[in-house]
């Protein structure tokens, strides 16, 4: 079996390419590009619509997993959660997505407040569905540093460290993320998958 992740996110492909040692397929070497409509209401329903809809596409000799995942703002209600990479309206870019939550949490009138990324992965195949979660805590801050990472990073300051993650290594981000914590819980699934 071929294991194929069902993104067309950059910023998570070269992170599932580091984390996997580059064997994984993101899926857009293989298919012509098309829309898939995230329309669940969780993160783990929209990872499964992206892993199921590929798989669906592929057939029975793939392995077939997604991420869906954003960050929630407890001081803004949650947000932007599961509309992380649509905050800034459809198709926003993620500057303009960044630039968005900078201007809320501003609003606010407060310089930081506590956030956390959630990850969602699916893993599809023909023995069947599974998902597991990661989470990683820390603050948002009301500006921008640093060019690492992608989407909200340059705002983002772990626990336990005092700079954002547009400013820390790839590597520790890989080891703290959620997308980290959840893949090192999916991969023992992938690799029993593999084998059977
Ligand atoms: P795919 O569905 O093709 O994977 P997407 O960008 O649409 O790509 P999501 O629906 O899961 O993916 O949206 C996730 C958004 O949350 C993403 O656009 C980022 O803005 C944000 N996000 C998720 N993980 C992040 C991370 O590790 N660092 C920074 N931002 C992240």
């Amino acid at each position: 079996m071929q294991l194929v992740l069902a993104s067309s996110n950059k910023g998570k492909v070269k992170e599932f390419r580091q984390m996997c040692e580059g064997e994984i397929t993101p899926f857009s070497e293989i298919l012509e590009p098309f829309e898939i409509v995230e329309d669940g209401e969780s993160f783990a329903e929209n990872a499964l619509i992206k892993a199921r809809t590929i798989y669906e596409k592929l057939g029975e000799e793939y392995l077939v997993i997604a991420d869906d995942s954003g960050i929630s703002v407890p001081l803004l209600g949650g947000e932007p959660g599961i509309y992380s990479a649509r905050y800034a309206g459809e198709g926003a870019s993620d500057r303009e997505n960044l630039e968005k939550l900078i201007g809320e949490i501003k609003a606010k009138g407060v310089q930081k407040t506590p956030a956390f990324y959630t990850a969602a992965i699916a893993i599809v195949s023909r023995y069947g569905d599974y998902v597991v979660h990661g989470w990683m805590h820390g603050e948002v801050i009301d500006e921008k540093r640093g060019e690492k990472g992608f989407g909200y990073d340059p705002i983002f300051i772990p626990e336990g460290h005092t700079q954002t993650l547009g400013e820390l290594d790839q590597s520790i981000k890989a080891e703290i993320s959620h997308r980290g914590k959840a893949l090192r819980m999916a991969k023992p699934v992938i690799r029993m998958l593999m084998r059977k």
